[in-house]
């Protein structure tokens, strides 16, 4: 499977390049590619020293993802308290040129970003299809993390914000009702169209593939929106 393969060559590069000998801590993300990543740390050489090595996980899946790989992991109640993880390996549902990410379409964005934001460098492993010039092109909105009781004034604010079609995600199968996080909180998925590079603001020439921008009344800059939903999630920075 081509898909597969281009997902495993991501992250044994990834590995290659950014995995450090006797590691501490190392962040571990959700997802299918970062299934590959493990199995590349899997194939590191003993003097990787990996058994000592403590994975934090971001989610169940991330946590079953090592327990079948035998790897140790902790118990993620919180995080290392004495030091930074090394290195966080993760994935992504689109990537543009300046190296935004969206995430979140499995859901584990909350425990991804905590992991993220705690990490000395976080790798992110992606295959071709991710790579866009602006986010939004492909992945058709951007997931927002949210208490039950908070999603309705959720939604509207995202809605005030131009993301007319923002909504709860829905069980497609087997779940009546919206879907939980590992965190038991509801995701919101917020379509804003394409978001702009900060060179893109006040350019008059119509962006490369001249497809109509936007879908909400307004256009955003990557940055600036991102600022606006980290408000509206309470994520720390
Ligand atoms: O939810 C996320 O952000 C994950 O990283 C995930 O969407 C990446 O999934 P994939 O590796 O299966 O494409």
């Amino acid at each position: 499977d081509p898909i597969e393969s281009a997902k495993r060559s991501a992250a044994i590069r990834a590995v290659a390049d950014h995995f450090p000998p006797s590691a501490r801590y190392i962040g571990i993300g959700s997802g299918s590619t970062i299934v590959h990543v493990v199995d590349a740390i899997r194939a590191l050489p003993a003097s990787y020293n990996t058994a000592s090595t403590i994975f934090v996980p971001t989610g169940y899946q991330s946590r079953q993802t090592l327990y079948n790989a035998g790897l140790r992991d902790i118990k993620f109640d919180s995080l290392p308290r004495d030091t930074l993880i090394d290195v966080a390996f993760d994935g992504a549902d689109e990537v543009d040129e300046e190296l935004n990410c969206i995430k979140g379409g499995g859901a584990c964005l909350y425990q991804e970003k905590l992991v993220a934001t705690h990490a000395r460098k976080f790798v992110c492993v992606a295959d071709h299809r991710k790579l866009q010039a602006r986010l939004g092109s492909k992945w058709p909105s951007v997931p927002v993390e949210v208490e039950p009781l908070a999603a309705n004034t959720v939604v509207e604010q995202l809605r005030a914000l131009g993301s007319k079609g923002a909504k709860l995600r829905e069980g497609q199968m087997a779940k009546a009702g919206p879907i939980k996080t590992d965190q038991d909180n509801f995701i919101v998925d917020a379509p804003f169209g394409r978001l702009l590079l900060k060179g893109d603001v006040g350019r008059k020439e119509k962006l490369e593939d001249g497809e109509e921008k936007g879908t909400g009344e307004r256009e955003w800059e990557v940055e600036a929106l991102a600022k606006e939903i980290k408000l509206i999630e309470g994520v720390l920075s």
